[in-house]
């Protein structure tokens, strides 16, 4: 059978799959265009979260309450031998923190009690307290982990140590450094669990300024921007506590 030529110009130019895909790029960029311009005209969240769209911090809420129904407080942050703990332990961050505050030989930590009673404590008390060592893989949300060991009291321990139990039914714990510029908001769960510590000192020497003298939190189940540095006030409260990464966008959250 003898071919019929078809003429150069008669060829379609795109084939029919072609078409179909270009339309659709058509379509889709136009659609995902279009929700974006619906997200951007969202309302802000609000409150203490605030900063960024509604829908989005909707879904920050979803993650978090799947977090919380699987999240198992027993369950532990690998740990690691003291071999393997960095020497050089980055710093990252010092929002809030004062060289003055850490020198001071007056220094206390002030715990609001839910009665609306304050206490203030003492380094030297907390360092009485049973102690505590962990030492884990420290991650931060910017992208690097590091094996870093710390040491300090449990904050379980330290909360019975206080008769604090009360307040320990609380749903949430607060803290902020003394200027109150860094603040954290943790779930009563997390801040219970048997790693999360209020630490005085890094590779078994007294914490510097850096990384949060006098006293800070290190709380392997979360990022590392739960971890307040140089902590002034402790409180509680059924609502979440101000947090200040959360409100610029970051999540409440932060489980690992
Ligand atoms: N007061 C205070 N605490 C802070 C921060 C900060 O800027 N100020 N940065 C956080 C972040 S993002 C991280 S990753 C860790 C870093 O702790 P490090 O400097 O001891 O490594 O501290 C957290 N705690
Ligand atoms: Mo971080």
């Amino acid at each position: 059978m003898k071919k019929t030529e078809i003429p150069e110009s008669d060829l379609p130019k795109y084939s029919r799959r072609t078409w179909i895909a270009m339309i659709q790029l058509v379509l889709y960029s136009g659609l995902g265009y279009a929700g974006w311009r619906w997200l951007r005209k969202q309302p802000p969240d609000g409150g203490i979260l605030g900063g960024i769209p509604e829908p989005l911090r909707k879904g920050l809420e979803a993650n978090e309450n799947l977090f919380t129904r699987y999240y198992d407080q027993h369950r532990l942050v690998k740990e690691y031998p003291q071999s393997k703990a960095a020497r050089d332990v980055r710093v990252n961050g010092n929002i809030g923190q004062d060289a003055s505050f850490a020198t001071e030989p007056s220094w206390s930590l002030t715990v609001q009690k839910t009665n609306s009673e304050i206490l203030d404590i003492k380094l030297a008390e907390i360092q009485r307290l049973p102690k505590t060592e962990v030492i884990f893989n420290f991650k931060c949300i910017e992208g690097w982990s590091q094996i870093s060991w710390w040491g300090g009291v449990r904050l379980s321990d330290f909360l019975k140590a206080f008769s604090l139990e009360k307040e320990s039914t609380f749903k949430y714990i607060g803290m902020s450094t003394p200027d109150t510029e860094y603040t954290v908001g943790i779930d009563m769960l997390s801040a219970l669990h048997p790693q999360t510590i209020l630490a005085y000192e890094m590779n078994r020497q007294p914490l510097v300024l850096e990384h949060g003298a006098p006293l800070r939190l290190i709380i392997p189940v979360k990022y590392g921007y739960k971890s307040l540095k140089q902590i002034g006030t402790i409180y509680f409260d059924n609502e979440k506590p101000a947090d200040y990464w959360a409100v610029r966008g970051y999540d409440y959250y932060a489980g690992l």
